[in-house]
């Protein structure tokens, strides 16, 4: 890495990636082809590569997977760039609030336990991002919003259907539902997560209920685009879906006093 006085100024317009120098463009990619191993395979994953744009498209490695199948790692130079200065971060207009402030705002503009019910639904197993945002323990050092005064939570697990989700939230008179998505193989994110959008539509429930999703596919974009009103994705800490909560609720009381 170069000292930073000698380094070369970046132009933000025509960014593309780089590996041993600025601008060199290399990009490492792995993939799989149904194919046989052997010279053939090689050719044809250097031939595919040069499709997808790659200069100087290299096979640094190549081995059988199964019968039938070979994995590739490759290099290759991306000519493509992209103007990064006519790019904003992905995000909220919401300002995140440390938990201090959380307890303050909600206490402020909310006054009562705001209710919140969150699970890993349909067959999806991993439990761990849900559990990040809500038990105790938190993540990276950040307790969840079982720790927070101002939150009362319902954390129903993993492989739960939507259906029980959204009837345990009716039940409860639950102010927001969270929702982790990890498997996405053959779009089952966007299948799942429309449903439930669907049942709590069908159940009158959308203007009551603050939707948000998460997962590491998820992005704030894809959530809204299917109906929730917040989607977070790696990185994400507790504090980040407890600002929007809180904003979001204070924001929709204010819309019904008003
Ligand atoms: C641990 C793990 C498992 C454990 C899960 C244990 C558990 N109790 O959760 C076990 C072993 C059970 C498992 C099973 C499977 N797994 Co798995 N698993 C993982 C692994 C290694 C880590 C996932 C994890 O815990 N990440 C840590 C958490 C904290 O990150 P996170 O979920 O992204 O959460 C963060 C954000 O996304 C966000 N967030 C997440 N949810 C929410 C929700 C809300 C509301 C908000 C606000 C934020 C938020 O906040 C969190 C903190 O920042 C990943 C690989 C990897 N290294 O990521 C594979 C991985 C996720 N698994 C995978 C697969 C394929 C499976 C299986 C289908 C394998 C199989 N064929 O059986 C099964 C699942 C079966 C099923 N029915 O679901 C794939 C998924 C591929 C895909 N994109 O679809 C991965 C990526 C592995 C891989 N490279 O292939 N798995």
């Amino acid at each position: 890495m170069p000292e930073p006085s000698t380094r070369k100024p970046i132009d933000l317009s025509k960014v593309k990636p780089y590996a041993d120098h600025l601008g060199d463009g290399i990009v490492q990619m792995s993939f799989t082809l149904p194919v046989p191993y052997g010279l053939a395979a090689r050719k044809a994953a250097q031939e595919l590569a040069a499709k997808m744009g790659f200069e100087h498209p290299e096979v640094v490695h190549y081995q059988e997977l199964t019968d039938g199948y070979t994995y590739f790692v490759m290099f290759g130079e991306a000519t493509q760039t992209v103007d990064y200065s006519t790019l904003s971060d992905e995000g909220f207009d919401v300002e995140y609030m440390g938990e201090d402030e959380i307890e303050a705002f909600a206490n402020r503009r909310i006054g009562r336990p705001i209710v919140v019910v969150g699970a890993a639904t349909g067959t999806d197993t991993h439990s761990v991002g849900i559990d990040a945002m809500l038990n105790l323990k938190g993540f990276h050092g950040h307790h969840g919003l079982e720790g927070y005064k101002a939150f009362q939570t319902h954390n129903l697990g993993s492989q739960v259907p939507n259906s029980v989700l959204v009837s345990r939230a009716i039940d409860l008179d639950a102010d927001a539902i969270l929702v982790s998505q990890t498997v996405t193989q053959q779009n089952l994110h966007i299948a799942n997560l429309t449903e439930l959008v669907e049942i709590v539509e069908a159940e009158g429930r959308r203007k009551q209920l603050i939707l948000t999703c998460g997962g590491p596919r998820v992005s704030n974009e894809l959530a809204k685009e299917l109906g929730f009103d917040a989607g977070f994705s790696k990185g994400t800490y507790p504090h980040h879906v407890a600002s929007f909560i809180v904003r979001e609720l204070a924001a929709r009381i204010d819309r019904t006093d008003g």
